[in-house]
């Protein structure tokens, strides 16, 4: 029930964690990350677009915005009080808050996806990926919430704790309210989003391809894999691909801070995500920079793709 005198969809994020009887702590690392948003968009709307200078785990140029965003996170969630670890796409190794792990959680996160994106004005967006405890190298089946905010035309977030996936918009006041509830994926869709480059996709990523484009897919790609994910969750159909490369087999998405939040919330709205060959979330990560190809989206075309695959490569 919606709080007396406001209707369902003015409840704000924390009431809403509330009403779901949601882990208090849990609550508090979710709304704490909520917080940490507000920065990171202002950060983002005037911030400089610079590079800072410094490179990632990846050897890849970090810009001034993707170091700003994962200061602000950490900060964030170092002052929580309830997070034992955490680990960063931007950073090389994880990075222990507290010795005790009991009614504590940990966390993984990409503090703005897609940050390359920015300067030519595209959506991007922060993926975070929760669990309860200390380690981090689990498979994503075991998390106990996953979350993205998508800094858009409008600043969304969306989140499961394993009840469902739901949507709050970020309002005037910077408080982020309810607009979606238990949003669903229809089993197939009629747009796809196909990363890499096709000259180097195999003979079984082509033939899925092309049996999309026969039964009428769309392509819709933006880039950045939060706003085209959130495309798909929205639009309730569809698909989105990262998928092996002839020169590439693992793919280039990483398993902990990419593809285990987004499997989660996807199969939380009746989608289905595969590594091609099997359940993403099923995934034991051995190095918190391992990564895989995916497919994610309606489950109809989650499972023709691993079909194309088993029977073409
Ligand atoms: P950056 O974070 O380096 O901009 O990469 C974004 C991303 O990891 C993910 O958001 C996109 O889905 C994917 O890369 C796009 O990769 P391509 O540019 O190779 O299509």
């Amino acid at each position: 029930m919606a709080e007396a005198g406001k209707t369902r969809f003015q409840i704000n994020l924390r009431h809403f964690l509330r009403e779901r009887d949601v882990d208090r702590n849990l609550t508090r690392v979710i709304c704490e990350i909520a917080d940490a948003s507000k920065y990171i968009v202002n950060s983002i709307r005037t911030g400089d677009l610079g590079v800072a200078g410094t490179s990632n785990l990846y050897g890849e140029e970090q810009l001034a915005l993707d170091v700003l965003s994962d200061r602000i996170l950490r900060k964030r969630l170092a002052h929580s009080g309830v997070v034992a670890n955490i680990v960063s796409e931007e950073q090389p190794e994880i990075v222990p808050l507290s010795p005790d792990c009991e009614g504590k959680f940990s966390v993984a996160y990409d503090p703005l996806d897609g940050s390359s994106l920015v300067d030519v004005n595209l959506a991007v967006g922060t993926i975070v990926s929760i669990y309860a405890g200390c380690d981090l190298l689990q498979p994503g089946c075991n998390q106990a919430a996953a979350m993205y905010i998508l800094y858009g035309p409008r600043t969304t977030l969306v989140l499961s704790t394993g009840d469902g996936v739901h949507e709050f918009n970020m309002n005037q006041l910077m408080e982020y309210t309810l607009t979606r509830e238990n949003i669903q994926v229809g089993a197939s869709g009629s747009i796809y989003s196909p990363g890499g480059q096709r000259n180097k996709y195999t003979a079984g990523v082509r033939s899925f391809v092309e049996q999309l484009e026969a039964r009428g897919s769309k392509l819709r790609y933006s880039g950045g894999f939060v706003p085209d994910i959130n495309q798909v969750l929205m639009k309730g159909k569809g698909i989105f691909f990262y998928p092996h490369l002839n020169d590439t087999p693992e793919g280039k998405l990483r398993v902990l801070f990419e593809l285990n939040p987004m499997a989660f919330l996807m199969e939380q709205a009746g989608g289905a995500a595969s590594n091609g060959k099997s359940r993403i979330l099923d995934m034991v990560p051995d190095n918190i920079d391992m990564r895989a190809p995916v497919f994610i989206g309606s489950k109809d075309e989650v499972a023709l793709a691993e079909r194309c695959i088993a029977e073409q490569g």
